[in-house]
């Protein structure tokens, strides 16, 4: 939700930058982006798209074993 509301900088809500891991550069359809990040705690780490309205189908687990 507070994703909806951070425009200014792409839909990655400042507040939250502390708990999120990685994330792309905003996408239109058919672009693509490659990060690279090194998760060294193993666990279940969600992923979504922030763009309003995509969560309902962009998302997922990573799970680091
Ligand atoms: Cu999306």
């Amino acid at each position: 939700m507070k994703a909806n509301d951070a425009k200014a900088t792409d839909y990655i809500p400042e507040s939250e930058k502390a708990s999120i891991v990685a994330h792309t550069k905003l996408l239109g359809g058919g672009e693509e982006d490659t990060i690279e990040f090194t998760i060294d705690k193993k666990g279940s780490y969600p992923f979504i798209c922030s763009f309003p309205g995509h969560v309902a189908m962009m998302k997922g687990v990573l799970i680091v074993e």
